[in-house]
């Protein structure tokens, strides 16, 4: 299963499977400067997969080396695709730097030449040390685990001599008479005018002579017999492209989204967001998920009545995507980011890489109908004019990418915020009842309905009024398993009584468009003594614990969700 778009003409696989392994230590330079001709590899790890994710290098904190030995044609031109890896990553074909990957879950390619003969190799270097400096995108105190390894898939092409393709972003514009916009774009910034053939779902294609300005071109059409993208039956498409000896396929919904009067309207109808964050890793294999795992938990979502997902807190792989417009899920996406204080935000290196993901994030992305809503940063300071500064670039950056999505931020400041005027949609994160003052009630239930009051009532701000609001995060720790009479905190009672009373003060409370629930399933977090308020060294605040094993609050969601419409 590769993820769209697809490039049928083109010599593509996808180099899943077993590597050579070699561990190269804890102690070592940067990536830059190891020789990677000298490495002996002596083990074997799986790709997609993440080498501290097994046994042997559990909590390790160093630099691994993969090597996959490969035939490809001699003195081709050559495209390297990567779902994303982590924490930071150096590839090499035949000993020759092809890049380097400091964007920790960022899809990324690279083109290359191939060289003489047809006996090849690539080796990709990950370094899993935290370091500000060389990785400023992801820190230890990021509250889920920093693992190394190729988190995604990787696929090779053999790329046509002539004119290439990029992407083909499909917008619509008329729902009911299923009208889109097809916005191309060459490799080549050139201008001029070629045959494009095009057609939708399989259909014999029409050819068009097409002006094509500095590599960009736009066709409006009709899709024929196209169909509406909803969650309760989301219809996809795909358009075909065919020029000189490229082709490319995209696949598509006609849906729109869009905020009105304090809605989100789908195709121009209310939606009411019910569902949870999701981080996308498993205690087994770490983000290295698989189909099986995505499906699985889709299937949970499914049973559980949502019809919402966070993707918390990085680009989703794009398979995942995949399945979540083929569902019908509603996604929020956005790129990494995670509480970043003062000192990690006026580093220039991580406002570059911010503004660099993000925007690399929506270009990827950009066809997946599931996909409604752009995120970044989250938590970050947008109580503070260094933050505040960086979401604004952020936002509009995101906007001359794509002005088809509304933008929010899960922010834990939205009282004291400086730039909520620069979100389509109002979201915070609060936990009354589960982190605060040490109050003395050893069950504060009584503070969720007031916290939720005095927000709404904070918000109640002409600027605000037209914006649709989202409860980004709540929720409470269970220890799996832990049951006890007294329903203290910790125990499987206390959480279920917990997103009880924030199920029902949700269900209360129309100004709130959308709730996602902290979180789907329990998830690893940071080592060391930050630990200490994380039992296990896990985010315990799962309605399911790690390996989908539901707790008792599960069926008191299920049942609340069923009744939200
Ligand atoms: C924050 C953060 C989540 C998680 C949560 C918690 O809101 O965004 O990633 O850390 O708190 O469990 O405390």
């Amino acid at each position: 299963m590769s993820a769209y778009p697809h490039y049928p003409r083109r010599d593509s696989r996808k180099l899943d499977g077993v590597w050579e392994f070699a561990w190269l230590g804890e102690e070592l330079p940067q990536l830059e400067e190891i020789d990677a001709s000298r490495i002996v590899y002596n083990e074997l790890m799986a790709v997609p997969g993440c080498f501290d994710a097994a046994p042997k290098y559990a909590g390790k904190r160093g630099v691994g080396a993969y090597r996959l030995r490969l035939e490809a044609p001699a003195y081709r031109q050559m495209r390297l695709r990567i779902g994303g890896l982590g924490l930071r990553g150096r590839l090499l074909w035949d000993s020759r730097e092809l890049m380097i990957d400091e964007m920790p879950y960022s899809p990324l390619e690279c083109e290359f030449h191939s060289g003489p003969g047809r006996s090849h190799e690539l080796v990709i270097l990950v370094d899993n040390r935290f370091d500000a400096e060389a990785t400023p995108l992801m820190h230890p105190f990021y509250d889920f685990y920093g693992y190394g390894g190729v988190y995604r898939s990787l696929e090779l092409e053999t790329l046509p001599d002539g004119v290439r393709f990029d992407r083909v972003r499909v917008s619509t514009i008329d729902v009911k008479h299923a009208r889109v916009k097809l916005e191309g774009s060459f490799r080549s910034r050139s201008n001029f005018t070629p045959e494009i053939s095009f057609g939708f779902d399989g259909a014999p294609l029409k050819t068009l002579s097409v002006r094509v300005t500095e590599g960009k071109f736009t066709i409006d059409c009709i899709v024929p017999g196209g169909k509406a993208w909803t969650p309760a039956a989301p219809h996809l498409h795909t358009v075909t492209l065919r020029c000189a000896d490229d082709e490319i396929v995209e696949r598509f919904g006609i849906r729109t989204v869009r905020c009105s009067k304090g809605e989100i309207l789908l195709n121009g109808k209310p939606v009411r967001l019910k569902g949870y964050n999701r981080h996308d890793t498993h205690p087994q294999f770490g983000p290295a998920m698989t189909p099986a795992l995505w499906l699985e938990d889709l299937q949970i979502l499914r049973d559980l009545n949502c019809n919402f997902i966070r993707g918390c807190h990085y680009p989703q792989n794009q398979e995942f995507l995949d399945l979540c417009d083929q569902l019908g899920f509603l996604v929020w996406e956005e790129s990494l980011g995670w509480g970043d204080r003062v000192e990690v935000q006026e580093n220039p290196k991580f406002r570059e890489l911010q503004k660099r993901q993000t925007v690399n994030m929506v270009r990827t992305s950009i066809n997946h109908p599931s996909v409604i809503i752009w995120g970044f940063m989250n938590e970050g300071g947008d109580d503070k004019e260094v933050g505040a500064s960086l979401m604004r670039e952020l936002a509009g950056l995101i906007r001359q990418e794509d002005p088809t999505r509304p933008i929010t931020m899960a922010s834990m400041h939205v009282r004291t915020s400086l730039c909520l005027d620069a979100y389509d949609i109002i979201s915070f994160n609060l936990y009354p009842g589960w982190y605060g003052p040490g109050d003395p009630d050893p069950r504060p239930l009584h503070l969720i309905a007031e916290t939720f009051d005095d927000v709404l009532n904070k918000l109640k701000r002409p600027e605000l009024i037209d914006k649709p609001m989202i409860l980004s995060e709540i929720g409470a720790g269970a220890i799996y398993g832990w049951r006890d009479r007294v329903r203290t905190m910790w125990s499987e009672e206390y959480q279920a009584d917990y997103l009880d009373e924030v199920c029902r003060c949700f269900e209360a409370r129309p100004r709130l468009n959308g709730l996602a629930i902290w979180h789907f399933a329990d998830s690893r977090t940071y080592a060391g003594s930050a630990a200490l308020s994380r039992p296990r060294a896990f985010n315990n605040k799962g309605t399911l614990d790690e390996y989908r094993r539901p707790k008792g609050v599960y069926d008191v969601v299920k049942r609340h969700f069923a009744k939200i419409k």
